[in-house]
């Protein structure tokens, strides 16, 4: 039976990945741990739940052989807009973290999914159809920090045989957790701003070209990956996955056709364009499909829909 340890549990992909591996392998044999925001009651009441420091390597590797854990979902990160403004902490949780995960994995054999990012990308990179293997100059700590991740990912796995593996996410789009501080988060709040205020001030100029997913993609990317036979995989750390590559009037003109009367306008954010402008517009993610079958479910009409029926009945906000 897997025993699985969720680092950054409460946070936007770690909140519902907890939940969706609780239910796939059973509530006890997932451990979500947390620094310092508290999970909601539905996570914190379905199985164990810790606060711990992943930077701390003896806080880790007691939690490894408390619960004999053999597979780590390491999900703590600074995303990239908070880590331009923090950039020491940022390197400390993203690296410090990532490494202390790493050498525990290698000392009690764990296998070990660790996320990269669009944001591992540069202003050198072919912004389409960005290749799985190109040039990767990325300008900001969180850049660098994923980077170097992908690097001392594959590292570990060379030199010591850590079962290593990872997938750049493009931006994730959900409804339950709210992300934290991304340079993407504008495509979260726009469908919150337009059920609650029919309009929405987007912090990203019109014709930024983003790669976005659904969360209930995200995860199955997560697991689908963990679960690949490894004899297939030609790559680890990591691989580029995608759903769709969108610009806020996308996203716009997709919820006018639910709520025609929706407004948008534009103060931008010197800091996020500048960061979003150093991303790709779209990912080739064939090296997924091919080496592990990796297929998105969610388009952006069906993500849409999705979203919009669920924060109506999250804000008990009727939509007719
Ligand atoms: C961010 N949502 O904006 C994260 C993600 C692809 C972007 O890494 O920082």
């Amino acid at each position: 039976m897997k025993k699985i340890l969720v680092t950054g549990a409460a946070g936007q992909i770690g909140s519902e990945l907890t939940m969706t591996l609780r239910k796939k392998y059973g509530n006890e044999n997932i451990i979500a741990t947390g620094h310092k925001t508290k999970p909601d009651e539905t996570l914190l009441e379905s199985g164990p739940f810790h606060f711990i420091d992943c930077t701390e390597i003896h806080t880790v590797a007691e939690i490894i052989k408390r619960y004999k854990v053999d597979t780590i979902y390491h999900l703590a990160s600074v995303l990239s807009a908070v880590a331009e403004e923090k950039p020491q902490l940022a390197w400390n949780v993203n690296m410090t973290g990532l490494y202390t995960v790493l050498e525990v994995a290698r000392e009690y054999e764990c296998h070990v999914f660790a996320p990269s990012s669009i944001g591992a990308f540069g202003p050198t990179t072919p912004l389409n159809n960005t290749p799985q293997d190109t040039t990767q100059r990325p300008n900001t700590m969180y850049g660098i920090t994923k980077v170097a991740g992908e690097l001392l990912c594959d590292y570990y796995f060379k030199r010591f045989g850590v079962d290593t593996r990872g997938v750049r996410y493009p931006g994730l789009i959900s409804y339950k957790t709210p992300p934290g501080g991304g340079t993407t988060d504008y495509a979260v709040e726009i469908y919150y701003a337009a059920v609650g205020q029919r309009k929405y001030t987007c912090y990203l100029k019109e014709g930024t070209y983003l790669d976005m997913m659904y969360m209930p993609d995200a995860l199955k990317a997560a697991i689908e990956l963990m679960e690949a036979n490894p004899a297939r995989l030609k790559h680890r750390n990591a691989f580029n996955v995608t759903a769709m590559s969108v610009a806020p009037e996308d996203i716009t003109a997709e919820i006018r056709k639910t709520l025609p009367e929706f407004t948008i306008d534009y103060e931008i954010d010197p800091l996020r364009q500048a960061i979003a402008d150093s991303w790709p517009n779209k990912m080739d993610d064939t090296a997924a499909r091919e080496e592990w079958g990796w297929k998105p479910e969610y388009e952006l009409d069906s993500m849409t829909k999705d979203m919009m029926e669920k924060i109506s009945q999250r804000l008990k906000i009727n939509m007719d």
